[in-house]
């Protein structure tokens, strides 16, 4: 038995500042300063001809998908940019020559490498080789990959129950992988599949499921161009999804109007340089929205409660305000809701939601007399306690509207990483689904578990409570992307073993459990040949249309292998051919792994062939206006309450959001341009008279503390930078304010933390 000795890892790295400059919010986003950040990165990270090979196949019929977000692409794409800035740090990020294995290791230990911060540990480059990080050891070293797949099955096999193992995905995955990765979980016996979804739109899932019948949006790319009115809620579509810029904008030329809900006056949305044209990235720009509603943090329920009143009262007077045919005919619920929202009087309602009357009248007269509506919404909206609910008074606007299952209206729930829809479809999720494990007795012959797994919260629950032993992760950050850094990062330390299949160097493989395995894969733009044939990987979109991706550039190394064919090999090894499934030849030759996904999972046909080209669109019963899979058959409007944040007088609401040089946990650079800030991330935006108030003047640093249930949380040291943000609110970015998410505090139903409200207080610096 080796000796286990308790590393001396660093959760945050060393805090130190990098040299703040303020510039003050940008007016404009995209144009040439786009184009030219674009190629910034790129031509560094990658070199130029490299990087002008991959652009111009990035989104193209022939092409790859582009690893950033899940925004689908249009039938016809610019054959100048179909990507987008962020699309194009993502793809230099992944194709970067920088490059680390073993050597590295040897002089690298991981304690050492913990003192870096997200940014610095990015920067190293990619993992070319299959490393372990053994109990009593503080530096990884190389092992080989059949060894790697003998020690994960052995620790397997060792368990007294599969629920002691976990299986995470990160939605980055393609269709091919996550299902080979959801089908040996069940067929090792567990349904513990917690996924990033679970801490992004797993509340748009539940509520879409349980309004509508179908946990996905509704609307397709040409919907929204013909809307006559699409609300942007709680979403920084110039930052995180640059490319629904140009829907938009087209939706503008067509005469349709834009409604922004969201606390802070997001650049992309005030002005939009489109870099697909000339005069888009020479002229003055295109304004976006029409109306900006700057709600304060979680009052979105009151806000949509006294535009529903409005509407009522409207239709009250005149009665083709709401589709009443439509709300006769297929929707459920509609009296109540007009009894219950006669409890609440409009002026409370416009005062927690904290906008203009004036302003909220004109989105009212928009909603009145157009029904061409499309709601779209991101993390502003799902991450918080009562998510659910926020999503459903959304919903019954539309609902009320007739605004479901026509062309030019619809749900838009605006989806994060780019396959996390299609990961989600072919069978990552913890809980069961009746209708899958049926087709996998019928066409896989195995019997999948029935009883429910763990979801990302109650995954690091059970391991911190050492209910379960070993933990693999398909991409992510993990230890990062939770909530709560500290009691997350003792979970996972309490694992036996965690596994992470990456491509880059990130906080996860640092903190670790006792035996940590690092597996090297391919990034999406690489190319996969399998003796001798090309093998292609398929992707959903936010739009739900099923897509192939095919890599182009050379591998970063001959010793990394592709996820699908990882996972084979894993399970192969595994069951040593003792199973009904040939897991081997599904490692190399992916058309078997769409083949038996066609078989097995609900919408999925002849996808070898229909997911050529552009693509094809799953079966989506909103489309359709068929409710049937709702308990009456019809559509539900919502019954909600008001959300309780129940604060002390000394604390504020702090969302944590993404700044526009990331993605997600990975940190490509130290600007957030469009908001004005230059070379720092570890900043606090707050409301100038809160500052007043708190003695507070600009650059002062100090620590935000949050306390849930008796126990006191801290990020330390912030700058303050004044901002236009509603009075109680403050902003700061993800992942450096995670530590101050409680573990145990979580959006009702859905279980997602509630990183977009956490109560704190702030403490001077002296
Ligand atoms: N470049 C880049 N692209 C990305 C990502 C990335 O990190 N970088 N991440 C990907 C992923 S996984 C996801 S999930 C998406 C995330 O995309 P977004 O949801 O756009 O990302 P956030 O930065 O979390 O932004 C949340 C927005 O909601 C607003 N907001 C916060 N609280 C509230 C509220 O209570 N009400 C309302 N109405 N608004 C609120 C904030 O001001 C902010 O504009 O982007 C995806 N695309
Ligand atoms: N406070 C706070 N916390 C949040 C959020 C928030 O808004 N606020 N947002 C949440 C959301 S919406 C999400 S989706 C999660 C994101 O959580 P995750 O999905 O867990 O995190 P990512 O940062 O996307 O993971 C990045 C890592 O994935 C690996 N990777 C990159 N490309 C590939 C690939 O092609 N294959 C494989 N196997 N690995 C790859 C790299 O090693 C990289 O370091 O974070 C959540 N956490
Ligand atoms: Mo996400």
């Amino acid at each position: 038995m080796e000796k286990e000795i308790k590393r001396n890892v660093s959760l945050t790295g060393d805090i130190k500042f990098t040299g703040l400059r303020l510039k003050g919010p940008m007016q404009t986003s995209a144009g040439l300063l786009g184009v030219r950040e674009t190629l910034r990165h790129t031509f560094k990270e990658m070199g130029i001809l490299r990087s002008m090979r991959s652009l111009l196949e990035m989104n193209q019929e022939d092409g790859f998908r582009c690893p950033s977000c899940a925004w689908p692409v249009p039938e016809h794409p610019s054959k100048i940019a179909e990507y987008c800035e962020n699309g194009a740090k993502a793809l230099a990020d992944e194709a970067t020559r920088e490059h680390i294995g073993g050597d590295f290791f040897a002089k690298h230990s991981v304690e050492e490498l913990s003192r870096l911060s997200d940014f610095e540990l990015n920067k190293l480059g990619r993992i070319i080789e299959p490393m372990v990080l053994k109990p009593n050891s503080v530096h990884y070293e190389p092992i080989t990959w059949q060894d790697a797949f003998e020690l994960i099955s052995e620790e397997l096999h060792k368990l007294k129950k599969p629920n002691e193992a976990i299986f995470y995905t990160s939605g980055r995955s393609s269709n091919e992988a996550a299902y080979l990765y959801g089908m040996f979980a069940r067929a090792f016996g567990t349904n513990n599949l917690p996924d990033c979804s679970n801490m992004c739109h797993e509340s748009s899932g539940v509520a879409l499921s349980e309004t509508l019948g179908i946990g996905k949006g509704s609307v397709k790319l040409d919907d929204l161009y013909g809307a006559e009115v699409i609300l942007v809620v709680g979403q920084n579509p110039g930052t995180n999804h640059p490319r629904m810029l140009s829907a938009l904008e087209k939706c503008k030329k067509n005469g349709g109007k834009i409604i922004s809900i969201n606390p802070l006056a997001e650049t992309g949305l005030v002005n939009f340089k489109n870099p697909q044209s000339i005069s888009g990235m020479l002229g003055n720009g295109q304004p976006i929205a029409d109306v900006h509603l700057a709600v304060k943090i979680n009052e979105d329920i009151p806000l949509a409660k006294l535009i529903l009143k409005k509407l009522v009262a409207l239709d009250a007077k005149n009665s083709n305000v709401l589709d009443h045919e439509f709300i006769v005919e297929y929707v459920d619920g509609y009296d109540d809701l007009l009894k219950d929202l006669d409890r609440y009087d409009m002026e409370s309602l416009q005062k927690r939601a904290g906008v203009y009357m004036r302003k909220i009248d004109k989105v009212v007269e928009l909603l009145a007399e157009n029904s061409k509506i499309v709601v779209c919404w991101a993390m502003g909206i799902t991450q918080h306690k009562n998510a659910v609910e926020s999503i459903k008074e959304y919903v019954n606007i539309l609902l009320l509207k007739g605004a479901v299952g026509k062309p030019f209206a619809g749900t838009c729930p605006v989806r994060g990483h780019s396959n996390v829809q299609g990961d989600r479809s072919v069978g990552i999720m913890h809980y069961v689904s009746k209708g899958l494990n049926q087709k996998i007795q019928e066409h896989l012959n195995f019997d999948p578990p029935t009883e429910q797994g763990y979801d990302t919260v109650e995954a690091i629950k059970a391991m911190h409570e050492k209910k379960a032993k070993v933990f693999i992760c398909l991409g992510g950050n993990f230890v990062m992307a939770a909530s709560d850094t500290r009691f997350t990062a003792e979970a996972l330390q309490n694992c036996d073993l965690t596994v992470q299949i990456s491509t880059k160097l990130n906080r996860s493989h640092l903190v670790t459990g006792k035996t940590a395995l690092l597996l090297p894969t391919f990034g999406r733009s690489e190319k996969d040949e399998k003796n001798g044939a090309l093998q292609f990987l398929t992707m959903e979109s936010s739009t739900g249309k099923v897509r192939q991706s095919k890599g182009l550039l050379k591998p970063a190394s001959e010793h990394i292998k592709s996820e699908p064919e990882i996972i084979a090999l894993l399970a192969h090894t595994y069951f040593r051919g003792n199973h009904s499934m040939d897991w081997f030849s599904l490692g190399q030759d992916y058309s078997l792994i769409r083949n038996l996904i066609d078989k097995t999972v609900k919408g999925f046909k002849n996808t070898n062939e229909q997911s050529k080209g552009f693509g094809y669109y799953l079966p989506n019963n909103v489309r359709e206006r068929d409710f049937r899979m709702l308990p009456n058959g019809r559509a539900q409007l919502s019954i909600t309450s008001l959300p309780d944040h129940n604060l002390n007088p000394d604390e504020f609401l702090l969302m944590t959001i993404r700044s526009h040089d990331q993605f997600n946990t990975t940190i490509y650079g130290l600007n957030d341009r469009y908001r004005g800030i230059h070379n720092e991330r570890r900043v606090v935006f707050m409301n100038e008279e809160d500052m007043v108030e708190k003695h507070l003047t600009k650059l002062d640093v100090v620590h935000l503390h949050s306390n849930y249930d008796g126990i006191q949380r801290t990020a330390e040291k912030f700058i303050v930078v004044p901002y236009e943000i509603p009075k109680g609110n403050m902003a700061a970015y993800f992942p450096e304010t995670n530590m101050l998410v409680p573990h145990n505090h979580f959006a009702d139903k859905s279980q997602t933390p509630i990183s977009k409200s956490i109560k704190v207080t702030v403490e001077k610096v002296s």
